[in-house]
C-alpha cells in the first residue's frame, strides 16, 4: 500500500511520482496491468530477501516528494540507506527533485516502467538521472525488483557505509 502519512525509518525509500497511483488503469499497454499496490507488495517481498525494510510512497505533488527526499538524509528524520525513485512525468521537468536527491548523498536508482527512449522525444531526458547511480527502464514492474537487488549490492559496499557514517 502506498503511504502518505509520516515516515518511519526504513532501509529503502521507494518513491513514485505523479499519476503512478493510476497504474493498472492508466495506458496498461505502456505501463502494465499491475497496480502500484501490487508493485509495493512485490518490492517489500524482494527487499525482505535481502533483510531490507521498505517505505513505499507515491505523491502527485513535487514539493511533497522533495520533502520526503530531504528527510531521507538525516537518520533521525527518518532517514534511509538508499532511494529508488520513479519520478513519473517529473523526470523530464524537475530540477527540484534532482537537487533534493543530490542533497541526500544517498545511493539513488531511477526506475521507469516504460522504455522512455522508444517514446516521445520529450521523455528521452531525465533530470533525475544525473543523481542516479543507475537507471532501469522498459522492464515494467520487474524494474523495481531489479532496482532492489542492485541497491542491496550497493549497500553492501564500503563506500555506501562510509558516506552514511560521515552524515551520522
Ligand atoms: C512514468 C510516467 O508517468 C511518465 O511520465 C514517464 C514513466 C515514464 C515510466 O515509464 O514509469 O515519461
Amino acid at each position: 500500500m502506498a503511504k502518505s502519512a509520516k515516515r518511519e525509518t526504513s532501509d529503502l525509500l521507494v518513491l513514485n511520482g505523479p499519476n503512478l497511483n493510476l497504474l493498472g488503469r492508466r495506458e496498461p499497454e505502456i505501463y502494465g496491468r499491475d497496480s502500484l499496490d501490487d508493485i509495493a507488495i512485490a518490492v517489500r517481498a524482494r527487499a525482505k530477501d535481502f533483510g531490507l525494510s521498505v517505505d513505499f510512497r507515491q505523491s502527485n505533488h513535487e514539493g511533497e516528494l522533495v520533502t520526503w527526499i530531504q528527510a531521507a538524509r538525516d537518520p533521525k528524520s527518518p532517514g534511509a540507506k538508499g532511494i529508488i525513485i520513479n519520478p513519473g512525468g517529473l523526470s523530464h521537468t524537475s530540477v527540484a527533485l534532482l537537487d533534493a536527491l543530490i542533497f541526500t548523498e544517498l545511493p539513488v536508482i531511477e526506475v521507469h516502467l516504460s522504455n522512455i527512449f522508444r517514446r516521445e522525444s520529450f521523455r528521452h531526458h531525465s533530470f533525475v538521472s544525473s543523481a542516479a547511480q543507475g537507471v532501469i527502464c522498459g522492464l515494467g514492474a520487474q524494474g523495481y525488483l531489479l532496482a532492489v537487488e542492485a541497491m542491496a549490492e550497493i549497500l553492501k559496499k564500503p563506500a555506501a557505509a562510509k558516506s552514511k557514517k560521515r552524515r551520522a
